[in-house]
């Protein structure tokens, strides 16, 4: 097999790469990655030096890449299926990278800043970190339920790269941070996102993990 995902089944950015991947039905062998193994850690970093999962490796082209933007984008180009990740009209195109940066940047990243702060050692806590990132988060709540009250999928009405994005940051910050009843529409997006064949799968394969999901 061509494709090697390095990748652990718990971590919300390898689930965006899961994500397409299955999305396509495209061939690949998982790899798990132990970075709490000395051994394990030292040798994904061999491959990707700072250490961040997921990265693709593509055997049959010699190709190491990491991050997730650009691993799903080399799929849609070197591996494409019927979902198009990125659509080739060059204004929906940037619609649909600035859904997913917004999604990576805005909600992945506060999202992480609130359940990293839970796994601290006993007195190395950041409480105003972690209020920054609630005030954050709830910035980005109310843009989605905006824009979501008139879209089926995040950039539009084709599932893309930036769903792929959307759906592991909505799933864990809607358990940091429920979007409630205050965010209907985020919610039924959340709710379709779950719908979505691939990401049930994931979340399938996740469930013997989340034992391992730092509860408040
Ligand atoms: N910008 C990166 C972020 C990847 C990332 O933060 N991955 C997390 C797992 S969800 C990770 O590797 N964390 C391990 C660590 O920071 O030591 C991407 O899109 O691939």
């Amino acid at each position: 097999m061509s494709l090697t995902l390095h990748q652990h089944p718990l971590a919300s950015f390898c689930w965006k790469v899961l994500i397409a991947l299955y999305d396509n039905d495209t061939p690949f062998e998982a790899r798990l990655v132990d970075l709490m193994d000395p051994a394990g850690a030292a040798a994904f970093k061999a491959l990707w030096p700072l250490g961040k999962m997921p990265v693709l490796r593509d055997a049959a082209r010699d190709r190491t890449i990491p991050e997730t933007s650009i691993i799903i984008e080399y799929l849609q180009t070197w591996y494409p299926g019927p979902t198009r990740f990125i659509p080739d009209d060059p204004d929906q195109a940037l619609r649909v990278r600035l859904a997913d940066r917004f999604y990576d940047l805005h909600v992945q990243e506060p999202m992480q800043k609130i359940v990293g702060d839970r796994i601290r050692p006993a007195g190395a806590n950041d409480p105003h970190g972690v209020a920054e990132a609630r005030a954050r988060l709830a910035v980005a709540y109310a843009l989605i339920e905006a824009e979501m009250a008139e879209r089926t999928w995040a950039a539009g009405e084709a599932f893309s790269l930036a769903d792929c994005a959307a759906a592991p940051a909505l799933f864990y910050a809607d358990k940091v941070a429920p979007l409630g009843q205050d965010h209907p529409h985020a919610s039924a997006y959340l709710d379709r996102l779950l719908a979505r064949p691939s990401f049930g799968r994931v979340l399938q394969e996740a469930q013997p993990y989340f034992a391992m999901f730092p509860a408040d």
